[in-house]
């Protein structure tokens, strides 16, 4: 079975869903430190905290699972608020993990990393998997020394630990979490509560995103890749779809014609999205395990906006 820590979350939340689609919900265990506002009757949840060790250990000894699927961290725009927080949960988190999967031999682990690992004098146009990374806010510090460490357990204990680094994610089903790219989630929620919305990045702030269903079946299909075609040990880059607040803003208005948008100045997550890449190169991931993303701007806009649409009336 699949044990899952921080499922609670936007990608948690969404990958534990196909997850219990593609395995049955009696093999999917969620957990997150505090129970989510509703647990279906026949899912199974766990209260935990990454960073209680012997916690993960007593779940792992109880439900044996063959895989764990680590999703909990602290995102870009909250690690700068509380950046000592930040290192603790995604580091010590991550070798609490690291360390019980070699421990009680879990066979495969997946861990999240981000575009946000890229920095200042990371190539800004068609961002290679290896190239200068000098990551200056503390989450991608964070994933950055993750990348490190996930690699360095592949090679010395032969974990087969596999990772993403994702672009923005876009989905509709979780309320935006303290994401630096989690404007481009809200923008859809204002549009369609107030006709509105401010943008906290300037319009030509430009950022590689990804559709939450590419990112779902992306993530699956590494996870079913077989090992022998995996190059990457640190984590893939992944690109979906680069566009602007600008950008999205008329796509949206093409749906939602009255849609206002308008521009806050000095958002501090502006320094954030300046020092990331605008666009990412993953021809290693469609090269190792057939990576392919399906949902253009429009597509996603269309998608967001049809589905939110029910969920708040
Ligand atoms: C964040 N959504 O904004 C995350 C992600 C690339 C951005 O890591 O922090």
């Amino acid at each position: 079975c699949i044990l899952m820590i921080g499922a609670n979350g936007q990608i948690g939340s969404e990958l534990a869903a196909a997850l219990r689609l593609k395995f049955g919900k009696e093999n999917v265990i969620t957990s997150d430190i505090r129970a989510p506002h509703e647990i279906a009757e026949d899912e199974q949840f766990e209260i935990l905290n990454v960073l209680d060790k012997d916690g993960i250990r007593h779940l792992i000894e109880k439900y044996k699972p063959t895989q764990l699927y680590l999703l909990a961290a602290m995102l870009s725009a909250t690690g700068e608020q509380y950046p000592q927080k930040a290192w603790d949960l995604n580091m010590n988190g991550l070798l609490n993990v690291l360390d019980l999967a070699v421990e009680m031999g879990i066979k495969k682990i997946f861990w999240p990393s981000s575009i946000a690992v890229f920095g200042p004098h990371s190539p800004k146009e068609n961002t290679d998997q290896y190239c200068i990374m000098d990551p200056n806010s503390i989450y991608g510090i964070s994933k950055l020394a993750g990348e490190r460490l996930v690699e360095y357990y592949h090679n010395r204990y032969g974990l087969d630990i596999r990772s993403i680094r994702y672009p923005g994610i876009i989905s509709w089903r979780t309320e935006p979490g303290g994401g630096t790219t989690d404007y481009a989630v809200h923008i859809f929620f204002e549009a369609l509560r107030q006709g509105k919305y401010t943008s906290f990045l300037s319009e030509n702030t430009e950022l590689p995103m990804l559709y939450m269903d590419d990112a779902v079946r992306g993530t699956i299909e590494l996870m079913d890749a077989p090992a022998e075609a995996l190059s990457i040990r640190s984590s893939y880059n992944l690109a979906g779809i680069s566009f602007t607040p600008k950008e999205i803003a008329e796509e949206i208005k093409k749906i939602l014609p009255n849609f206002e948008i308008s521009y806050a100045e000095h958002d501090p997550r502006q320094a954030i999205a300046d020092s990331w890449p605008k666009s990412i190169n993953d021809e290693v991931a469609r090269k190792d395990w057939g990576w392919q993303p399906t949902f253009d701007l429009k597509a996603m806009c269309a998608d967001m906006i049809a589905n939110l649409k029910s969920k708040l009336n």
